[in-house]
């Protein structure tokens, strides 16, 4: 059975197109900083986001502890969101690799760190302390509704954490959908931090890689943490040419998925049982949770729902994410509402 997969926009396959151009891929030995495919989206990279340098890695997640570990020395301290990709999903990279101390501010219910808290967090210069050294944003913030945050804030954020000495990076992986949810470029999102990462194989549809990105700089120590990391892929031209195309055409259709998540949104509203999360969706991802009158748990629905031949992802005891991307079409949006009421009307 062929799934209707709403677990993630990560499950997208490459397009014809990319398959294409990974085999006409012309490549070198990238640890040697050799292969012209590399080198090309590494430079589209940097341009799109208004930075020197580029550096392509294996995922959202090396691109974040390369970003992380380039900033921080042993011992300094991070800002994250207690709801940040890069704290709760990262396998604590940070501290088990690089001896970096996270420190976790709350995240507000837009995914954004309120700047008193991060004043507040600011070390004293003692030895007692862990200097601190940096802060991280998410955009759009995963767990937080797949919600946008604004270049004024992001602004506003650096400007505040410059002024004190700190650096910011910002995990970008979906930095393309805020730039389509909130029609500004991605430059005016990133230009404001001092690195940025952001996912090629997320809904730009590419099947591997990120692209780190930030001053020439702190994208040669990053290169060096990359190797450290077993990241350094010799002939991945294969991979970056599928990253271009993702760059070339699938960024100005991102707000098709918006869309779609909105009718998705709509179809969920009116099934009984379920309750559609506050201010959802923002972009491509849908919350809903069940109703207290429901009695199956969310695992329960999520089994039942796959006979429908409909796959979800369950992001909390009672709720459930649902990603759009670009091989959810219409229909299968249509499909999606109707398992789900046949499901809780049993
Ligand atoms: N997120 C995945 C899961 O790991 C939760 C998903 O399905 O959404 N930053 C953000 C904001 C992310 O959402 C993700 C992946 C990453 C970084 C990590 O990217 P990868 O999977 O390429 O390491």
């Amino acid at each position: 059975m062929e799934f209707i997969d709403l677990r993630s926009d990560t499950i997208t396959r490459p397009t014809p197109a990319m398959r294409e151009a990974m085999a006409r891929a012309p490549v070198g030995d990238d640890v040697y900083g050799e292969d012209p495919t590399v080198n090309r989206l590494q430079e589209m990279a940097a341009e799109r986001m208004g930075k020197e340098a580029g550096l392509f890695v294996a995922s959202g997640t090396m691109g974040n502890l390369a970003a992380i570990l380039s900033h921080c020395q042993r011992g300094d301290e991070v800002m994250v969101g207690d709801k940040a990709h890069t704290f709760l999903f990262e396998a604590g990279g940070v501290s088990a690799l690089g001896g970096v101390h996270s420190r976790q501010l709350p995240n507000q219910p837009d995914g954004s760190l309120a700047l008193a808290d991060i004043g507040a967090a600011i070390r004293p210069d003692d030895p007692h302390d862990p200097i601190s050294r940096l802060v991280c944003l998410e955009n759009t913030h995963n767990r937080c509704g797949g919600t946008c945050q604004s270049v004024a804030y992001t602004r506003e954020v650096a400007a505040f954490a410059h002024e004190r000495g700190l650096k910011v990076h910002l995990d970008g992986a979906r930095i393309f959908n805020a730039v389509a949810a909130l029609g500004v470029p991605a430059k005016d999102l990133a230009g404001p931090v001092d690195s940025v990462t952001f996912c090629l194989s997320k809904a730009l549809c590419a099947p591997v890689g990120s692209v780190l990105c930030g001053t020439r700089e702190f994208i040669a120590r990053a290169r060096r943490v990359r190797k450290m990391a077993g990241g350094g892929m010799r002939q991945a031209g294969i991979l970056a040419a599928a990253g271009i195309v993702a760059l070339e055409t699938m960024v100005d259709r991102l707000s098709e998925d918006h869309a779609r998540a909105r009718r998705l949104a709509d179809g969920l509203r009116s099934v009984p049982g379920l309750t559609l999360e506050s201010g959802t969706p923002a972009t491509n991802m849908v919350f809903v949770s069940l109703s207290a009158g429901i009695k199956s748990n969310t695992g329960e629905i999520r089994e039942a729902l796959k006979v429908h031949g409909v796959l979800v992802g369950v992001s909390a005891e009672r709720r459930f994410r649902l990603v759009t991307h670009y091989w959810i079409d219409d229909s299968a949006v249509n499909q999606t509402v109707r398992a789900f009421g046949a499901v809780l009307s049993l």
